[in-house]
Formats: C-alpha cells, structure tokens, sequence
C-alpha cells in the first residue's frame, strides 16, 4: 500500500533522528509474531530471515495517523505482581509513557511547521531537543515492556540456545552477568537504564548504563533487553530501596523475546560482513 509506504517512511525518517536507541527498532514493518510473549526458543542457523521481533504498533507507530502513539501492554497491568505492582505498571504506562509520546508528536509537528515556513526557526534547536529526548523515552519504554513478561508466561526463565550461548562466552555465564547486571542498574546516577545491548563493532554482548533516556556510549549498540531505574519506576512499592527492585525486575524479563531481538541483530551482522545484499524489507 502506498499510504502505508508512507507512513513507513515517515517513521523510519524520525526515527533516525533519535539516534542511538533506535537502532535496534530501525525495522519498522507490519509483522505479527506467531508466538506469545513468554515462549522461548528460536530455530537456529541460517535461512530464511527472521522478521522482526517488534511490530510498528509494538513500537508505537499508527501509519493512518502519521503519529506516534500509546503502544498496549502485551499483559494486564497486574501481570508482573508481586514483582512490579500494579499501580505502578498502571502509571507508569498510561501517565509517564503517554507524556513521552505526546511530547514526541509534538515536537515533530513543531520541526514540521518550521520546515513548512509556518513556525518559529529559533526554536528549532529546542524542538529538536524534545524530539531526542522525547522520541529515546518513547522507544525505551516500547522496548521495555516487549521484554517483560509474567512470571507464569515464562517471565524470568534464563535464556537458552544462541543467546545462552553468547552471554557464557561474553560474561562468563549468566549468573556473573545477572550480577553484573544488576550492578550497572543500581549504579545508575540518578534517572536512567541499564541495557544489555549488542555492540555491532565488536559482534560482543556488552552491560552498559544510560543516563537519562540517551546516552551517546551506545552509539553502534542494538539495546536487547534493559531496566528502567528512573524512580518513577519503582518508588511506590520500593520508595529508595533500587536494588530490591532491579533484583525483582530479573524474574520478569521475557528472555525468549530477547532472544528475538538478539537473533535479528545477529543475522543482520552477518549480511554486513557478507557480500550479500540484506534481503528487501
Ligand atoms: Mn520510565
């Protein structure tokens, strides 16, 4: 469809202006995955490519509104009890991501107006501000949800197959990398995230912290799975106890959605060092 065409296009433009965290959401398209949230495992190999893990409406994008929107949550808002409570999940989503998304089209049709003659040039650079910071929260959080899931739909059961794999040759198991984890979460200065992410110049899996919603360290980075340790995350049932949160966190993440993400990003390395085209999307 054209229209649609559009639309894609549109959102791979502003996504583009994000920076870093979109990386791993570069792939915008209209895919369902065939599996639940919670169920693990991923053929292994080469062949066929895998589609992407993340559907448009996943990553917030409605193509007939040409805006941005509120993605649902794959589970109820009480799903992650005891672990994150409902409250919090309930405000967390509806108030704070909603901000982030608002915020974001806004800004967006700001620079729209400017380019169109019809805004304020001097405030480009604010717009552009809001864009980055706005647009990074939202990706962050469309992210963050897709790799929780409830403790009884296969939430914090540890990884296996290629992911498994890679996490033991890049931290030395996955307990060492459970506490490492954890450990860059808790030290978090102030708001921010710890991510798991792949660094596509290395191919290696690497730890590292965010500040705020944006942080140029994860420049050539593909976030697979990360924690959002901004206090609104966690201070209702928690209030300043971080780390008794960052630690139920890891009994609610969604590792076979992970490991989606992890395999996309790997098959996508290997067209890079392949003289191979990337198959038309
Ligand atoms: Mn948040």
């Amino acid at each position: 469809m054209q229209e649609s065409g559009i639309g894609r296009r549109a959102a791979m433009a502003a996504l583009g202006t994000f920076g870093v965290t979109a990386l791993a959401m570069a792939g915008v398209e209209d895919w369902q995955p065939e599996r639940a949230p919670g169920r693990r495992g991923q053929p292994e190999g080469q062949g066929a490519p895998r589609p992407d893990p993340m559907t448009a409406a996943q990553l917030g994008w409605d193509p007939a509104g040409n805006q941005y929107v509120l993605p649902q949550l794959p589970y109820a808002y009480d799903a992650l009890e005891p672990h994150i409570d409902e409250q919090t999940m309930r405000l967390h989503h509806e108030k704070h991501h909603q901000a982030y998304v608002g915020n974001l089209n806004r800004a967006l049709r700001a620079l729209w107006e400017i380019r169109e003659t019809k805004g304020d040039p001097a405030l480009t650079q604010h717009w552009l501000r809001q864009v980055s910071f706005n647009g990074s929260g939202h990706f962050n959080h469309a992210l963050f949800w897709q790799i929780m899931a409830p403790p009884d739909d296969g939430g914090g059961q540890p990884p296996e197959g290629e992911l498994s794999r890679a996490i033991a040759r890049d931290f030395g198991g996955f307990d060492p990398f459970s506490e490492q984890f954890q450990q860059a979460a808790r030290g978090v200065e102030g708001g921010g995230w710890a991510w798991l992410a792949l660094d596509t110049v290395s191919s290696r899996l690497m730890i590292v912290q965010m500040e705020s919603q944006q942080h140029s360290s994860l420049n050539g980075m593909v976030p697979l799975m990360g924690v959002d340790v901004w206090e609104h995350a966690y201070y209702l049932k928690y209030q300043n106890r971080r780390a008794e949160y960052v630690e139920a966190f890891m009994n609610v993440i969604n590792w076979g959605r992970v490991a989606d993400l992890f395999g996309t990003a790997v098959q996508r390395l290997h067209w890079r060092g392949s003289d191979e085209a990337e198959p038309e999307r």
